[in-house]
């Protein structure tokens, strides 16, 4: 009798980080985790994207009956900006894959979107290389919104458009993409246990917290502002480049209807960032795939002092 081949007791990452995936290879990835983890990995779906894909996240937790602090992460907001759901991916994968990070969590909960724009993502990788926005077609005369303009707080009050063919076009109206009402519904949903929020963007590197539809700051600017310090001193370490900090407003361009504000001024999640991860290739948000585990590797340090401090404080 033939015995089956031996079952690895630490499954092999059937991700690569040498080329950036497409939504479909992202998806199967998530799903493999769910099933060779299941006590620590589940996939939800928490809405379709204007063509009809699933929103999927993937919740990461060592135990607790579900009443830990969570992380909430997104990527991908923006289509054209690959190394932002590459980063998640890679967060994803340390966190689940590599036994050596199971201290991040320990007492911490982690919620992931690897991609909040499929759409726009799959449309980058089909038909134009540079595409922003969702593929919401409200008007006859362009294709698109730019999720990051779609939130409703101060919705288009300043650095938004209001015409259907700009790439900053605000919507027309606030949370008129079903991309941006999944991840409000989710936040809402969730609100007493999401302490820290992060949406991975491209390119800087910055590291920026709210507000970015006014100059003013948050009261708790200072606490926003040192735990930034501190975590692009963590990646700095390991060899990342030097981010500016600062808020939106004050170190990119004043800009309403960001996630990160919503998160913050709606949601009620007071660590709230914006991270631009660096750029690359020759336009800035198509680093080669060859540079992507030199760019998320260092990266993955910053994101640890976010977990070590949401642990420390919360956990
Ligand atoms: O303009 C944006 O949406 C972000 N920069 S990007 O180059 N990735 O498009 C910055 C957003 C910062 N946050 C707010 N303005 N609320
Ligand atoms: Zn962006």
């Amino acid at each position: 009798m033939t015995l089956v081949k031996s079952i690895p007791k630490t499954p092999e990452s059937r991700i690569s980080f040498t080329e950036y995936q497409r939504y479909d290879e992202i998806r199967q990835y998530l799903s493999q985790l769910a099933s060779s983890y299941p006590s620590t990995v589940t996939v939800q779906t928490i809405g379709q994207t204007y063509e009809g894909r699933p929103l999927d996240i993937i919740q990461i937790s060592s135990g607790g009956d579900g009443s830990r602090p969570v992380i909430l992460i997104d990527a991908g907001i923006h289509a054209r900006e690959w190394i932002a759901p590459a980063a998640a991916l890679y967060v994803i994968n340390q966190l689940v894959e590599n036994t050596a990070e199971s201290a991040l969590t320990d007492s911490v909960d982690w919620h992931i979107i690897p991609v909040l724009n499929p759409d726009g993502y799959e449309y980058t990788f089909t038909d134009e290389r540079m595409w922003r926005k969702t593929r919401s077609r409200a008007s006859i005369l362009c294709t698109g919104v730019d999720g990051n303009r779609n939130f409703d707080f101060h919705w288009n009050e300043v650095g938004a458009s209001s015409y259907p063919c700009s790439d900053t076009y605000a919507g027309s109206e606030a949370f008129s993409e079903s991309e941006t009402q999944a991840l409000r519904d989710y936040i809402l949903a969730n609100a007493n246990r999401i302490k820290l929020y992060l949406t991975f963007h491209s390119y800087g590197p910055y590291l920026l917290y709210p507000w970015g539809y006014t100059s003013e700051l948050p009261d708790d600017w200072e606490t926003l502002d040192a735990l930034a310090r501190q975590a692009d001193a963590a990646q700095q370490a390991a060899g990342g480049p030097s981010y500016a900090i600062g808020s939106s407003t004050n170190v990119l361009y004043a800009a309403a209807g960001g996630s990160d504000d919503w998160t913050k001024g709606v949601g009620g999640v007071a660590l709230s960032y914006t991270i631009e991860l660096p750029g690359g290739g020759s336009q800035g948000f198509n680093p080669p795939a060859s540079d992507i585990l030199n760019l998320v590797t260092p990266f993955f340090e910053a994101v640890r002092v976010f977990g070590q401090y949401v642990a420390d404080n919360y956990g």
